[in-house]
C-alpha cells in the first residue's frame, strides 16, 4: 500500500505526494533577474536538470526554459517525496556554476518552486500546450517549433502527427515571471 506523504512548503498550502503522479513544476530566478538569458545557461540548466531526474528517478515528459524561469511536466518514481532534493540538485548545480561565473559567491539565484498535480487527462494536454507554448507567451518565438529550449520538437517526433493542440482550455493558476 502506498504511504501518503504531506509536505509543508512555505509558500505552498499542505501537499501529498503520490507515487507515479505527474506534477507540473514552475521555478524562478530570485528576484526575477534575467540570470538564464544565455544560450549557454539555458543549456546548463536543460542539462543538469535532466541529469537530476535521471538520478532521482523522475520522467521527464515537457520543459521549457525562458531567461528568468522555467516550467516543466514530470512524473514521480514511487518515492515522490523525493522532488524537493530532485529540484534542489540542479538548482544548487547552476547556481554554483553561474555565482563563480559571475564572481558572486553565496548569491542566492533561485526563489521557490511551484507545483501542481495534474488531475486530469484534459488538465494533462492543457498544462502540455502551456509549456510548449510557454516562448510565444513571453513573446521569444512566433510558434513553439522554433524556439531551441524546450523538448517540444523531440514531442512532435514520437507523438501521433494528427494530434493537435488547438482544441485545448486556456491554464490561468501558473506562476509566470
Ligand atoms: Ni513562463
Amino acid at each position: 500500500m502506498n504511504r501518503d506523504i504531506f509536505k509543508k512548503a512555505p509558500h505552498n498550502p499542505p501537499h501529498l505526494f503520490l507515487p507515479n503522479t505527474i506534477y507540473m513544476l514552475t521555478a524562478s530566478i530570485y528576484k526575477n533577474e534575467r540570470l538564464i538569458q544565455s544560450r549557454k545557461r539555458k543549456l546548463q540548466w536543460v542539462e543538469s536538470f535532466l541529469k537530476s531526474a535521471e538520478i532521482y528517478s523522475w520522467q521527464v515528459i515537457a520543459w521549457v526554459v525562458l531567461d528568468n524561469h522555467y516550467h516543466a511536466i514530470i512524473q514521480s518514481p514511487e518515492k515522490a517525496e523525493t522532488l524537493s532534493q530532485f529540484t534542489a540538485s540542479y538548482h544548487k548545480y547552476t547556481a554554483r556554476c553561474w555565482n563563480e561565473e559571475d564572481q558572486r559567491n553565496g548569491r542566492k539565484v533561485w526563489w521557490n518552486y511551484w507545483d501542481t498535480c495534474i488531475r486530469s487527462e484534459r488538465d494533462y494536454y492543457n498544462r502540455l500546450r502551456y509549456v510548449f507554448w510557454n516562448s510565444v507567451k513571453h513573446g521569444l518565438a512566433e510558434k513553439p517549433e522554433e524556439y531551441p529550449f524546450s523538448n517540444y520538437k523531440d514531442f512532435l517526433l514520437s507523438w501521433q502527427m494528427d494530434f493537435s493542440f488547438t482544441y485545448m482550455d486556456e491554464v490561468s493558476d501558473v506562476p509566470e515571471f
